[in-house]
């Protein structure tokens, strides 16, 4: 059957095996909800339109329960809910978590699906339809959940004018031309998906932010799409620039520290609550490439974040000030940056204030060692920045599951506070008298008909949500979840192609940056490879700078003899990444320059270890290809023959990739492709 991507993976198709269906029937037979608000009636809906597409028949709602019925409600509201005395159990779930039980009540065998709020209803209804599109049993379920991380978030770096900064899967959603007045039924679908992997915060717009979402104009259209969003937990936030006191507000200054800058963001704050009383808060790009600060005018990231956070705090809104900044020092080591920049800035920010670092401490490349700023700021609420839209990734043309690289930067261990301080946990507060939370994914959604391009593109946005939620799931349960809402639950299909994504990041690292290389990406589009890019003509951005391939070797000197970049992190990981020989060889030229001859771990020299890794890369996406041939059939044809050919471009990519990798690098080590690989050309 055809499918056109639209419903991403709430499907809700008809099960085909009759007996499962039946059982399905026979537990779900009406439901109950006794109380009304925006949120139930969403989650109405979904349910009503969930189960009448999953087993094909409508499931009637009920006044009373009898066997077989789901009651859903909150103990405060609903006497059914309250006379189950589920208090202790709802106790430690927060405002968005929810219990799912088997129980019976007057003898009558129902599941109940309890929480404190709506939102926790509306959760645990997408959670309960899961278990039926995933096949699983209901018979006797016991399932408590509540959110590890507070604040999870969509950043869109989508544009006014309808580009996407970095996004290729079409022009941006938001169509501010016939907002206010046209309300898009896209929004409120973007709002389900969201909803059902429990994100709960988007920014609309790029961190390169025009001042204009600020204007009368826009700050209407914002209203609606938060309108629309509200019922499903979404709360809308912006990205603000930091100049717009000068630029809409005439003033001639943006220092943070001025009366008048300071009264003129309170005055925006209430104009923007007055329309939205439960707006979000700011994102903030500051003194970042190019981009209006703080600095500008001789004052600290903190002073800029929480002059923007007092102007929120009255409202509850918060600030979410980014920590991507460079080119401090244009003679220092990029990579140091944003640790050197922040760190002594730590207990300086006020309580509403997050710092939102990204995953890696250069830019969001197919591998990098955690930022050290995890860990590094005990009174600081930090929070994760991971990129879902593939800039350095192959774009979406390539498939990459990018849950494999979120779950092994949130299980480096920082050894903050000593050996298990992962990243997970200190993204959960644990090391931190910080009080916020929270992961944001940069978006890969555009207008295009299945939202992210690639088909596999949507296992990204899956993942973000997930992880945000629970940080400790695995890549996969991830996968396996995704495949079986998205696709099917045949496990002809569902285990290959479990295999296919699990693996697809590392081919990917492989045919584009093996071994610690990094951003040796094409100039500007970091379309393709550009391991050449001239030094002289891009003074601020280094190509070579970072591989500095030369006769002698090849690898950025980040130990202690070099930029003492591993002097950032705590001991043991410092002393592991300072040494050759203890450094992972997967992160070896990220720290070290090393000989060609060196010989690596598998008895190789770098240089034949650098070609096997690149033709491991371009062999894998060859296997990734051959295996999804193998499952022709086994989904709609239609989808089927996009990825099809979306392999065969990724395939020819990776080959670009490799080809020109060697042959460039090959000019410096000056040694042959190791016998039994195929010459490049
Ligand atoms: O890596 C860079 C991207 C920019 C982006 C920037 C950032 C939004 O190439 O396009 O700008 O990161 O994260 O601010």
């Amino acid at each position: 059957k055809a499918d056109d991507g639209y419903r991403l993976w709430l499907k809700y198709e008809k099960l085909t095996d009759a007996a499962l269906l039946e059982q399905y029937r026979q537990a779900l037979q009406s439901y109950c909800v006794e109380q009304k608000s925006a949120t139930i009636t969403a989650l109405q809906s979904e349910l009503a339109n969930g189960l009448k597409g999953l087993l094909g028949n409508d499931v009637k709602q009920v006044k009373s329960v009898n066997n077989g019925c789901l009651l859903i409600g909150t103990p405060n509201v609903s006497p059914l809910v309250a006379n189950l005395n589920l208090a202790s159990q709802l106790k430690s779930l927060g405002n968005e978590g929810f219990l799912i039980k088997t129980v019976t009540i007057n003898k009558k065998q129902c599941t109940v699906i309890a929480a404190n709020k709506d939102i926790g209803l509306l959760y645990g209804v997408f959670h309960f339809l899961k278990l039926i599109q995933t096949q699983q049993s209901i018979a006797s379920l016991s399932v408590a959940t509540a959110p590890k991380i507070q604040l999870r978030m969509l950043d869109h770096w989508d544009n006014l004018d309808g580009s996407i900064e970095r996004g290729y899967a079409g022009t941006s959603i938001w169509n501010w031309a016939e907002l206010p007045k046209v309300t898009d039924p896209r929004y409120t679908d973007y709002a389900r998906a969201n909803a059902s992997i429990g994100i709960n915060g988007t920014v609309l717009n790029n961190v390169n932010a025009n001042p204009k979402i600020l204007t009368a104009e826009y700050l209407p259209k914002v209203k609606v799409l938060a309108d629309v969003f509200r019922p499903y937990g979404l709360k809308v936030y912006l990205s603000i620039s930091f100049s717009a006191p000068i630029t809409l507000g005439g003033l001639k200054t943006a220092d943070p520290l001025n009366a008048d800058v300071a009264q003129w963001w309170k005055a925006k704050a209430n104009e923007i609550y007055k329309l939205i009383p439960d707006f979000g808060g700011f994102l903030v790009k500051a003194n970042s490439e190019g981009q209006p600060g703080p600095q500008d005018y001789g004052r600290s990231h903190a002073e800029g974040a929480n002059m923007l956070a007092a102007a929120l705090q009255p409202h509850n809104g918060i600030v979410m000030w980014r920590a991507f900044v460079y080119n401090t020092n244009p003679a220092e080591d990029r990579t140091l940056q944003a640790y050197n920049g922040f760190k002594p800035l730590d207990g300086k920010f006020n309580d509403n204030v997050l710092v939102q670092i990204k995953n890696g401490a250069i830019d969001f490349q197919p591998r990098e060692p955690f930022s050290p700023l995890f860990g590094a700021m005990p009174a600081t609420s930090l929070m994760m920045e991971f990129q879902i839209t593939q800039e350095y990734l192959g774009f979406s043309k390539h498939l990459v599951f990018l849950a494999t690289l979120f779950e092994e930067t949130l299980k480096s261990d920082t050894y903050a506070k000593g050996k298990g301080s992962t990243v997970a946990n200190v993204l959960q507060g644990k090391y931190s008298t910080g009080k916020l939370t929270g992961m944001a994914g940069v978006s890969n959604i555009g207008n295009s008909r299945n939202w992210c391009g690639h088909p596999f593109g949507q296992a990204n946005w899956y993942a973000l949500g997930r992880l945000a939620w629970n940080p400790e799931l695995t890549a996969d349960t991830i996968a396996d979840e995704w495949i079986r809402m998205t696709f099917c639950n045949d496990n002809e299909f569902v285990a290959p192609i479990k295999t296919v994504m699990l693996q697809s990041r590392e081919n990917t690292v492989n045919y584009m940056t093996p071994m610690g290389l990094h951003h040796i990406m094409a100039y500007d589009t970091h379309n393709g490879p550009g391991p050449w890019v001239d030094t002289a003509a891009q003074p601020n951005w280094k190509s070579t700078y970072y591989h500095n391939a030369s006769a002698g070797g090849i690898g950025f000197n980040r130990a202690s003899t070099g930029s003492d970049a591993v002097g950032q992190y705590f001991p043991p990981v410092r002393d592991e990444f300072e040494k050759l020989e203890t450094c992972p060889e997967n992160l070896l030229l990220w720290f070290h320059n090393v000989k060609w001859t060196y010989t690596t771990k598998s008895g190789r020299t770098l240089w034949d270890a650098l070609c096997y890794h690149y033709y491991a890369g371009t062999d894998g996406v060859k296997a990734m290809a051959k295996t999804w041939d193998g499952v022709k059939g086994r989904i709609d044809n239609e989808t089927f023959t996009k990825v099809q050919a979306l392999l065969k471009t990724q395939e020819e990519e990776a080959v670009i990739w490799r080809n020109s990798c060697v042959l460039y690098f090959q000019t410096f080590s000056k040694m042959p492709i190791p016998a039994g690989l195929e010459a490049p050309d």
